[in-house]
């Protein structure tokens, strides 16, 4: 296979094959090739029938039945294992959320006593409305007093021991009606993840439902718990997104100016960089190192926190990180917490690229370990600025190799933002969606994962429901896809159906709407809720759908099963590690759909995907008369 065609095999993206060539000609290594080394992947991790959780073992089991063991030396089934993998791979990611949710809290908190170094209460309204929700009193009070009560009680959300977690009053009353009748209402963040660990351990859980059951109420607390605190209290701190246009792909790095990248997660340290990279200072001592100005990218999901507040430019998704130092063009990346590639540091040494880990959670062996703390955050952030500032002499000319490639996007749909796109208020696309003007929702999330084609699976599937009248909103790796291929603007409202079409060129928005970080997610919950309840319905009553072609993170599984447990259907481009437990596969796969009003189904071709959803779609709508 020429080097070409290996590159376009890998990844739809024009820039990404660039990178990729030229990777193979000077023999970087990326993810890529290391995937490769791995085949053939072990078998039994695949199915998910290995376990560890005890040194009797460990154990697997036959997926075959013929020719090896049944049971673990436990007596543990295969549907035991299955679920009890799964069951942690949730508390995984839901730990992973809503420890970011955590953080923002803590950040508030900070904030609000005078000690957040730089921050400030941004959005004052949201900050109310938060406040009233909460029942914390506003009269007479100024924003810091609101705000220490505000984070005071989103704090407690996670060691509370009862419950109920106040956002989950957010889903319809027949949602949370069903989640306490299954006895999966979850009662605080860190309850659910510890229980989960607990359940798992030797000789504790072993029914496989149970299992999945405790699995629903974890991922619950995560997408009505911690992830949408960390939505909620970041839009408070740092502004709520509305409608702003920008850039995406590698091309948006600069030839001529100081390049960072910030990549990882959290806000709190990216909104400081992008201040500090405006500092007078900084852009002085840019100068006098030769830089024509100081050039902040994002990538991953910081890229979409900094991409839909600021319009900062977006580098590229997760797949990209690699790519992106390749380039020769960066001085430094700043990574935080999550889908941060422990390569990264060996490759960044064929450059003078830093990496620059800030986060004490997230060291990265041969990165420079620059710890970031709320408390002198702007301090710090000039810190790490100067650093990356200083390191442009350093860069090698001849290794410097930046695509061409950026598209504009128009990005920061917030749920305020669409309802105000949408006139102040969900009216009208009530309207278009029982005219049939717009046939449905679906909400197309999570990551790439180089086992997939590179994008192709975001893509494609995106294209084929914008062309059959599905508005697509999105997060993650896949909006930042979607940037790259010219989704996000509003003239992409072409390649859409008639009718989404002409809800897209009344209102002068993309057929794709860009809702933020894979944490936002928690948007598209409060959206669906707001519509269900428009309607006097549930969710799983409504003609939406959930999807995630790439994925592959801990947090993208925590993610399915919050929405399929909110009564979306979801449909998983990647099979997640559970196929060897027969009974946990049929209930994922069909019997939660009598339980919740909604399952997975796992479907690797985009396409086919597409038609699932359609179908789908086409089922809730008859259902609720709409034709
Ligand atoms: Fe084996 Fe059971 Fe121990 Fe798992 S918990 S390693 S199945 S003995
Ligand atoms: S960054 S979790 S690769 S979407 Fe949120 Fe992308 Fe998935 Fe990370």
């Amino acid at each position: 296979m020429t080097m070409q065609d290996r590159a376009a095999k890998r990844s739809l993206d024009p820039a990404t094959q660039q990178m990729l060539r030229l990777a193979a000609e000077r023999g970087y290594e990326t993810t890529w090739e290391r995937l490769e080394a791995q085949q053939p992947q072990c078998g039994y991790g695949e199915l998910g029938v290995c376990c560890r959780h005890c040194t009797m073992g460990p154990c697997r089991i036959d997926p075959f039945g013929d020719s090896g063991p049944q049971k673990g030396v436990c007596g543990a089934t295969a549907d035991t294992i299955v679920a009890r993998g799964l069951l942690r791979m949730i508390a995984a990611g839901a730990a992973a959320h809503s420890d970011h949710g955590r953080d923002i809290a803590h950040t508030l908190l900070l904030t609000a006593q005078g000690k957040g170094g730089g921050y400030e209460i941004k959005d004052e309204a949201k900050l109310h409305a938060l406040a009233a929700e909460y029942g914390i009193a506003t009269e007479g009070r100024t924003k810091e007093d609101i705000a220490l009560d505000l984070a005071r009680a989103a704090y407690a959300e996670f060691g509370n021991q009862e419950g109920p977690i106040l956002f989950t009053r957010r889903a319809p009353a027949k949602r949370v009606a069903l989640w306490q009748t299954l006895g999966i209402e979850p009662r605080g963040v860190d309850r659910e993840i510890v229980e989960s660990m607990h359940r798992t351990h030797i000789g504790v859980d072993n029914d496989p439902v149970n299992l999945i059951l405790h699995g629903l109420r974890t991922s619950i607390a995560d997408g009505w718990g911690g992830s949408m605190i960390a939505t909620e209290l970041s839009d408070v701190l740092f502004g709520t997104p509305r409608p702003v246009q920008s850039q995406a792909n590698l091309g948006v790095l600069k030839d001529d100016q100081v390049n960072i990248i910030l990549h990882g997660h959290e806000p709190t340290l990216s909104e400081m960089i992008v201040a500090a990279a405006q500092d007078a200072e900084m852009l002085a001592l840019a100068q006098q190192q030769g830089a024509a100005g100081i050039n902040v990218a994002g990538m991953c999901c910081t890229g979409n926190e900094i991409l839909m507040r600021h319009g900062i430019p977006v580098a590229g998704n997760f797949l990209q990180q690699e790519l992106a130092l390749i380039t020769g063009a960066v001085e430094a990346m700043i990574v935080d917490v999550q889908c941060v590639f422990p390569a990264l540091p060996e490759l960044a040494a064929c450059f003078h690229t830093k990496i620059i880990s800030t986060s004490p959670k997230a060291k990265f062996p041969g990165a420079t370990h620059i710890e970031f703390h709320e408390e002198r955050a702007y301090e710090i952030a000039k810190g790490i600025v100067r650093e990356a500032v200083l390191n442009y002499a350093n860069r090698k000319a001849a290794l410097v190799n930046i695509p061409r490639d950026k598209t504009e996007c128009m990005v920061g749909f917030s749920v305020e933002a669409i309802v105000a796109a949408l006139g102040g208020t969900l009216d009208p696309l009530l309207g278009a969606v029982k005219s049939g003007a717009i046939r449905g929702i679906a909400g197309v999330v999570g990551c790439n994962n180089p086992k997939v084609r590179h994008d192709y699976g975001h893509i494609t599937l995106v294209k084929e429901l914008i062309k059959n009248d599905v508005l697509v909103v999105n997060t993650g790796c896949n909006a930042i896809a979607c940037a790259k291929a010219g989704l996000l603007q509003p003239e992409a409202a072409e390649l859409a159906g008639a009718g989404l079409q002409g809800v897209c060129r009344a209102l002068g928005i993309p057929p794709v709407l860009h809702m933020g970080s894979c944490v936002d997610i928690s948007r598209i919950l409060v959206a669906c809720a707001a519509i269900a309840n428009a309607l006097g319905v549930d969710i799983s009553d409504l003609p939406v759908a959930g999807a995630a072609p790439e994925w592959m993170s801990e947090k993208a599984v925590s993610i399915g099963a919050y929405v399929v447990s909110s009564g979306i259907y979801t449909v998983l481009g990647v099979a997640p590690p559970v196929l060897g437990g027969p009974a946990v596969t049929q209930l994922l796969t069909a019997g939660a759909e009598g339980v919740v009003g909604a399952m997975f189904a796992v479907e690797p071709d985009p396409e086919k995907a597409a038609a699932l959803i359609l179908q789908h779609i086409q089922k809730k709508r008859a259902a609720l008369g709409l034709g």
